[in-house]
């Protein structure tokens, strides 16, 4: 496909095609996986395929990476060893010591710590908003320090939404970068780029790998200048995705879009016997009416995603042995595979933030709907509630 076609293109057919050709060679309609970490010269500085070393670029990254930038949008796609390592490439690559970070007051714990534990060391502080709140993150901003405004929209795990284009213009009038974190929702049902914000990342471990078989990470933008300064540092920093993770994260990404559907659809029939149940005190999911994040995110997502919440009636005891009865959700941290997992945040994924403002209350329960028979599910679920 050629770039002009790209960007004409539907979704699903760029997901499919975007970032590669047919091997000229071969005639391979997959790119190989380039187990290779050096490129022969033909003579000092003589690059066939623009390839030196495969930290700075490797073909089977670069076509993920292709893929990932078209996706979402973007300009330019980068792909990284995790999540956090694309995070951390963003902070690096976009802010110096000194600055600062408005961050989201419920976000990943594992981003909450990679801010207060190693981006704090450095020099750079931040402080914690609610999403939600446009004008409590407005009012979080330092003026004249505050570099990135940083946003999960559907928040992890309590599934808060921000509106992107409002936040983007808070942030951008404070001269400041919206970096958006669209792991929740995946490039198939939000294109954070497409309302303003300055950076996308994602954990591709989730929805876009899509079979909890590879860890890896992806930071796309539009402007040419942050995505110089992304080139430099991914190499710089070598936190890239290695050329198999970059194979299976592409192999994923080609069916995001039939996989979320049915993520979706799942999700809503989970959140439909949940809402009914007296065992539940409270369900949690943007899809429903009742979620104050509801119309923003009718505006700004496709569908309402995979991810559930919800808080039991008879608080921690009870959450935990919902998540030790499960027999088809399997007890695990992660999200966005295949198969359905359910976990305890406050044991499991946020237990670095215990005792900090991103604190999630005791009697939470995350689940990740798969997509198995949703009979299945609805019936594991009812078992396990007691
Ligand atoms: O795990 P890694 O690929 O490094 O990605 C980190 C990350 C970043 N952003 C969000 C919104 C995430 O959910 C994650 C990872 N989250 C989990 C492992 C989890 O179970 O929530």
């Amino acid at each position: 496909m050629t770039q002009e076609h790209q960007f004409k293109s539907g979704f699903e057919t760029r997901a499919i095609h975007a970032g590669y050709e047919p091997d000229a060679a071969t005639g391979a309609v997959i790119p190989p996986i380039y187990a290779t970490s050096t490129y022969k010269q033909d003579g000092v500085g003589g690059l066939r395929g623009g390839y030196e070393y495969s930290r700075s670029a490797n073909p089977t990254r670069t076509a993920l990476e292709g893929a990932l930038a078209s996706v979402e949008e973007g300009e330019r796609g980068f792909a990284f060893a995790s999540g956090l390592a694309a995070e951390d490439t963003i902070v690096r690559a976009l802010t110096a010591p000194g600055q600062h970070a408005v961050i989201p007051d419920d976000a990943y714990g594992g981003t909450y710590r990679l801010f207060d534990k190693v981006e704090k060391v450095w020099g750079l502080d931040h402080s914690p908003a609610p999403v939600s709140d446009v004008d409590a993150v407005a009012a979080a901003i330092r003026p004249g320090r505050t570099r990135l405004v940083w946003v999960e929209t559907p928040t992890n795990p309590l599934l808060n939404i921000g509106d992107i284009e409002a936040l983007a213009a808070v942030a951008h009038d404070a001269g400041a970068l919206l970096v958006v974190d669209n792991t929740f929702a995946s490039p198939y049902l939000q294109q954070p780029l497409a309302l303003g914000a300055d950076v996308v990342v994602h954990s591709t471990t989730k929805y876009v790998g899509g079979h909890s078989d590879v860890v890896g990470g992806a930071v796309v933008v539009r402007d040419l200048e942050l995505a110089e300064r992304l080139t430099f540092h991914q190499n710089a920093m070598g936190a890239v995705a290695g050329p198999f993770d970059a194979f299976l994260t592409l192999r994923g990404l080609k069916t995001l879009h039939v996989r979320m559907d049915r993520h979706c659809d799942n999700a809503e029939r989970v959140v439909e016997f949940l809402e009914a149940d007296p065992r539940v005190a409270e369900v949690i999911y943007p899809g429903l009416p009742a979620h104050p994040g509801h119309q923003v995110a009718a505006r700004q997502m496709k569908r309402f995603g995979g991810m559930v919440s919800f808080r039991v009636a008879g608080g921690e005891e009870q959450a935990l042995a919902v998540c030790d009865r499960t027999q088809v959700f399997t007890l695990a941290e992660s999200l966005g595979g295949i198969e359905s997992l359910i976990e305890h945040p406050g044991r499991m994924t946020h237990a670095s933030v215990a005792g900090t403002d991103l604190e999630v209350p005791s009697d939470l329960i995350r689940l990740s709907v798969g997509i198995e028979n949703v009979e299945d599910l609805l019936a594991d679920l009812d078992r396990a509630l007691g």
